[in-house]
């Protein structure tokens, strides 16, 4: 949720003042988004759009230091290690000399690629650190100069890749060079007040991207990153001087000044809601990008699945990243964790390419995506009676069955309301998914729908984007990162400060009961021991706020889910849930969620 003017800090606004209105956010966003790029009429958007699922790959010299450098270790984004430990220059460039990729297998990358059901491939061909990963002219600081492999893999990866019918790409950091004393970002070893940007986006970077553009064939994409400061003048002539090179060739909104074709949200951000155009969501696998042999919390088959369809549930892509090591393999886990992934899309691609985002919000068992005629029910969590509720549905539905095996389902409909009667699925699988086939217009998703809450689901979580506000409360996505640069997002209810600011959510639940009433938050000292109110159900329920930690982009953000009441629902239906606090002056917290789990 960002746009117009594409720099991190513009779209992280736009996202902020956009979340302050989350009813009209994705429209808005969305006629702002096409206005400024190509993107709504663009035909080379056609195999973006169906694709879906891409592959990610950050790969050179740090992959070699492996998050270590004089027997330190970094953790966090490997591939700035250069950065993170200051090191100078002259002592980076001898890693070259022992960096000997011998294991690198272009087949064996592109075929897995292909095993996981990857649509397209995007790899490093020089980051930050300044080093390229191909055979270039212009700089000796290259795989085939500078390193005893002497050879220049990207020739044969973007053969692979095309034998194989994958869309392959380049990443280009155009404007962070920490090797070139113009290039953007090292104050440790030249003075930022004498670069010379102009000097290194003529005498290397258009350059460079000129040979990428001319030696590979045909580029799918060429992701840019980290714009620096070009004026829209300057991004337009860059831009130019390339695009006649490869006028096909899609380029990531990160080349800056709204003049991408399509549109990247931050690192591992998926945007809460629906949004229409061509877009992707980048996420790594495991905590760094390029290679960190400490690093190996990587996310399994089952999250990988569920990811995948939660971006594709909101009409985007998700591409996702690997990092070879040093010596030309990925690593273990990536390569068993995305086979299986593989395996799932085999069943059930169907539900995920070409398709777009879901016609009704996400519900307790999960998510939906769609294509003309079909609303693809991608279950996370089985009702425990097995009867499932699609809400506020107005198409014709003539049939519901599993996209697995094609079995119809029974199915009811009461009111916009369609109920199916789910078979015993196995309780562990990643994600099952069931097709509704229809006619008839459907009205585009809606954000009022109430969030529906049920005593068959152990948790029901109503998250902060479904908030309506009151007075100067606001949401936002606040970002901090845990190590270093592996950014997290999550979105609050922030500047609840005075009785008159408010967040409201409308619930709609779906059997009566008891239910437990938490409130999930973060808080920093100063406004811990302060008093809400909650009020739900014809009663008002009272708290007192408990202290978790200040906001610091630097640090996790702790949340905790605090238990503030029981309530007895006596009967379905739709109810309000006002939260407030009773005095002014400070935040009372950063709201994240409020939960109603079933007791009875
Ligand atoms: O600084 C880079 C980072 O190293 C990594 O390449 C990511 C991937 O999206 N892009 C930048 C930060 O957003």
């Amino acid at each position: 949720m960002k746009k117009v003017k594409l720099t991190t800090k513009t779209l992280l606004t736009l996202a902020l003042l956009a979340a302050a209105n989350p009813v009209t956010r994705a429209q808005t966003m969305d006629e702002m988004w096409d206005s400024s790029v190509s993107g709504k009429e663009n035909p080379n958007l056609k195999w973006f759009k169906e694709a879906k699922f891409g592959m990610f790959i950050h790969w050179g010299l740090y992959a070699k230091l492996a998050g270590e450098w004089k027997g330190k270790r970094y953790y966090g984004s490997g591939e700035w290690i250069m950065s993170q430990a200051r090191i100078p220059v002259a002592e980076y460039k001898q890693a070259a000399q022992t960096f000997n990729p011998v294991k690198f297998n272009a087949d064996e990358w592109a075929q897995l690629a292909k095993d996981a059901g990857i649509k397209y491939m995007v790899i490093t061909a020089k980051h930050h650190e300044g080093f390229s990963m191909f055979d270039s002219k212009v700089s000796d600081f290259d795989i085939v100069d500078a390193t005893p492999y002497k050879q220049d893999p990207m020739k044969a990866l973007s053969a692979a890749t095309r034998k194989r019918g994958v869309q392959f790409g380049f990443y280009y950091s155009q404007f962070q060079d920490w090797y070139e004393p113009n290039g953007g970002k090292n104050s440790w070893d030249f003075d930022e007040s004498k670069k010379d940007y102009q000097k290194y986006y003529q005498e290397k970077a258009i350059p460079q991207l000129k040979e990428l553009l001319s030696n590979y064939g045909p580029l799918g994409i060429v992701w840019f990153d980290t714009p620096g400061g070009m004026t829209k003048e300057q991004t337009q002539g860059f831009v130019n001087e390339l695009r006649v090179l490869q006028p096909k060739s899609l380029f990531s909104s990160r080349v800056g000044q709204g003049l991408g074709d399509y549109r990247d949200f931050g690192d591992s951000e998926v945007p809460a809601t629906p949004i229409k155009g061509a877009w992707e969501s980048i996420y790594t696998h495991n905590d760094s990008w390029g290679y960190i042999k400490h690093d190996m919390n990587f996310k399994t088959p089952t999250e990988i699945i569920r990811l995948l369809a939660n971006v594709a549930s909101k009409g985007g892509n998700l591409m996702l990243n690997v990092g070879p090591d040093g010596e030309g393999n990925i690593p273990e886990y990536s390569v068993k964790f995305l086979r299986e992934t593989g395996k799932w899309l085999d069943k059930n691609g169907e539900s995920i390419y070409s398709s777009t985002y879901g016609l009704i919000p996400a519900q307790p068992w999960g998510v939906s995506t769609s294509k003309p005629g079909k609303q693809y029910l991608h279950v996370l969590h089985r009702p425990v009676n097995g009867k499932l509720l699609v809400p506020d549905f107005k198409g014709k539905l003539s049939k519901v069955y599993a996209l697995a095996d094609g079995k119809n389902l029974v199915w009811k409909k009461t009111g916009n309301d369609i109920w199916i009667d789910l078979p015993a699925i196995d309780a562990d699988a990643a994600n099952t998914v069931f097709v509704m086939e229809f006619s008839g217009k459907v009205p585009d998703y809606n954000l009022n729908v109430p969030v529906t809450v049920s005593n068959q689901y152990p948790e029901n979580m109503v998250e902060a984007t479904f908030a309506k506000l009151k007075g100067a409360a606001k949401i936002q996505s606040l970002t901090y990162s845990h190590y270093y640069g592996d950014w997290k997002h999550t979105i609050c209810v922030t500047d609840l400060k005075n009785k008159s600011d408010e967040a409201d959510f409308s619930i709609r639940v779906t059997e009566p009961g008891v239910y437990k009433i938490a409130l999930e938050y973060s808080c920093s000292p100063e406004s811990a021991k302060q008093e809400g109110s909650l009020t739900v159900n014809d009663q008002e329920f009272l708290f007192r706020t408990l202290r978790t930690s200040d906001f610091d982009k630097k640090a996790p953000l702790p949340f905790i889910k605090h238990t503030i009441a029981t309530t007895t629902f006596t009967k379905a239906g739709v109810y309000q849930i006002r939260i407030h606090p009773l005095q002014d002056g400070l935040e009372l917290f950063r709201l994240k969620s409020v939960s109603l789990d079933p007791v009875l």
